[in-house]
């Protein structure tokens, strides 16, 4: 396997998170995501992943895209130790987490976002910076709220880590740099606590950028 990444991705994070809980290793290839030159936007990246975005996977079966689709993979191929709750509510509740910050909070925040926010609207750097916030604070308030509603367990569901802590880890460094104080969500704070001090989690947190 192949993994196509950035170190300061957090959706990369996720699938380097998945790998090592896993115990599996994947060659990493390297791809710029910064600036209007980044290979994320150049055709060669672009015949790999038509979206130009990182993580991809390069299986012997062809190229996986979206790290919900590559953690499920893994977890399919790998089953132990198993990503995903036991019941089907369990199930959904997971990927509703994963999908609450992969898709509604971490969507609007990627380096092609703010770059388009200042082409084509003049944002600059405190308006974008403004703009993250803003999703960020109002989509992990929501996520802590699903978390407290159905916690039964030291993580986010249950008492082993699997994917809705494996989306809600990154999300949560990257708001810690971006000034949140994670009290201010006190299962999410707890939660991530825990994690950080398992190494699958801790050394794969996405890189700050620079
Ligand atoms: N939903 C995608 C998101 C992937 C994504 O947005 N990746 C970012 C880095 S975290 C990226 O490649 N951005 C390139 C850009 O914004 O130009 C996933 O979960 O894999």
């Amino acid at each position: 396997m192949k993994l196509y990444q950035n170190e300061i991705s957090s959706a990369t994070s996720r699938v380097r998170i998945a790998l090592a809980l896993k115990g599996l290793t994947a060659e990493t290839l390297p791809v710029t995501i910064l600036g209007e030159e980044a290979e994320s936007r150049q055709a060669g990246y672009r015949s790999v992943n038509p979206q130009g975005l990182v993580p991809a996977l390069l299986t012997d079966g062809g190229v996986i895209t979206q790290s919900l689709a590559i953690v499920e993979y893994l977890d399919e191929l790998h089953p132990e130790p198993p990503l995903l709750p036991d019941t089907a509510e369990g199930r959904a509740l997971a990927r509703s987490i994963a999908l609450a910050i992969a898709a509604e909070i971490h969507a609007l925040l990627p380096p092609r976002i703010g770059l388009h926010l200042k082409t084509a609207f003049q944002a600059d750097a405190d308006a974008i910076a403004a703009w993250s916030r803003h999703w960020v604070g109002e989509g992990m308030a929501a996520v802590e709220t699903m978390i407290a509603g159905r916690r039964h367990g030291a993580f986010a569901i249950g008492d082993r880590p699997g994917i809705a802590d494996i989306f809600l880890f990154p999300q949560a460094i990257s708001a810690r740099r971006m000034g949140f104080d994670l009290a201010r969500w006190p299962n999410i704070a707890e939660i991530v606590g825990r994690l950080e001090a398992i190494p699958a989690f801790q050394e794969n947190a996405p890189a700050p950028r620079r």
